[in-house]
């Protein structure tokens, strides 16, 4: 299995989360792929390897171009603004307010393009963003090249990204950046599958209403777990995306056999739509000791998931997502990826 790293996704280096009411050190953080990155080496996964830089085109593809301008410049802009922490919003368009203008200053701007306000932006946060697109970019077209799986240790990781929206410490949408590339070479219908503790409202957003890409997620039931606006069952797709969107919210403590059996349901569904690829958005914050989710995967059962998904029997790229439990975080990635290749 080839596996994409760049150094630069260290350059994601924020001090600051806000988390249940206190700035914290954030839980996404450059340790993260220290360690996994230990783990495949020890385990030797596979062959390590360096994307190329794909620029911007393929992230204008799902993103909108005054939303990557306001990432580009957003840092700087919070500077010379001669604000003293980093960049956090505190105001949005909520309901009451309007939504259909984008504010000029950066303080407001920041309400406009975040969807959360964990989620802090410093220096480096966008040269980082745009590493994790090229790892996500450097994997698919490994697998699109070759057929084999790949690995994207990506970071930031992408699935809360919208089309024109961050948070949950995600920029770009490296799962749906992927998946859009490996529509414009020639596959007809992307398979997402979800895997993260949390609901994937991004990919979800941005495919809503097509039918080439089936987005597929299992998570947290958002009644009591971020991002609790999205993720719901009844959200299916709409147009001729109808059906291409598929929702399974599972409650918390979920027993690792009924997410299990819940994947084959998944596996199943792709299967029928007929899709010819398969993009994993590979969060392994369903481990029993993750800081802040709350399903009860152990070590082992990630080999198991690792083995389930290469049953689908396709091409197949999978993108790092979350993953807090630092100490835990390589090893189970590792079972993942030893599991798909048994
Ligand atoms: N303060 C991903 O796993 N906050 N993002 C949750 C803890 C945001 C998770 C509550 C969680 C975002 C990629
Ligand atoms: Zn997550």
């Amino acid at each position: 299995m080839h596996i994409f790293y760049l150094d630069k996704t260290r350059l994601r280096q924020a001090r600051t989360e806000l988390h249940d009411g206190a700035l914290v050190a954030p839980f996404e953080c450059p340790e993260r792929v220290d360690l996994v990155l230990k783990q495949l080496q020890q385990a030797a996964v596979g062959e390590l390897c360096e994307p190329r830089a794909y620029g911007l085109e393929p992230v204008l593809a799902v993103h909108d171009a005054d939303y990557v301008n306001f990432l580009a410049d957003c840092w700087h802009e919070w500077v010379a603004a001669g604000h003293e922490g980093e960049a956090i919003p505190n105001i949005w368009p909520a309901r009451t307010l309007r939504g259909d203008r984008i504010p000029r200053v950066v303080s407001a701007k920041l309400g406009y393009y975040a969807l959360a306000a964990e989620t802090s932006i410093s220096e480096g946060t966008f040269e980082a963003a745009m590493a994790s697109k090229d790892v996500a970019l450097g994997a698919v077209e490994q697998t699109l090249a070759s057929g084999e799986p790949s690995f994207g240790l990506c970071r930031p990781p992408g699935h809360h990204a919208a089309f024109d929206q961050y948070g949950g410490y995600c920029f770009f949408n490296n799962a749906a950046i992927a998946a859009q590339r490996a529509l414009a070479s020639g596959k007809r219908r992307v398979a997402i599958l979800d895997v993260d503790f949390h609901h994937g409202n991004g990919t979800q957003q941005i495919f809503y209403e097509r039918d080439d890409v089936l987005f597929i997620s299992l998570h947290g039931d958002p009644e009591v777990t971020f991002p609790y606006y999205s993720g719901y069952a009844d959200e299916t797709g709409r147009g001729s995306g109808e059906g291409f969107n598929v929702n399974y919210p599972l409650p918390p403590g979920t027993a690792v056999d009924t997410w299990m059996a819940t994947l084959d349901n998944a596996l199943a569904r792709i299967t029928e739509a007929q899709c010819d690829m398969l993009i994993v958005s590979l969060g392994v914050d369903i481990f029993e000791g993750d800081p802040i989710s709350a399903f009860t995967f152990k070590s082992d059962d990630f080999s198991l998931l690792g083995q389930r998904l290469a049953q689908a029997g396709l091409p197949t790229v999978l993108l790092m997502e979350g993953g807090y439990a630092v100490d835990d975080i390589g090893i189970n990635v590792v079972n993942v990826l030893q599991g798909f290749k048994q």
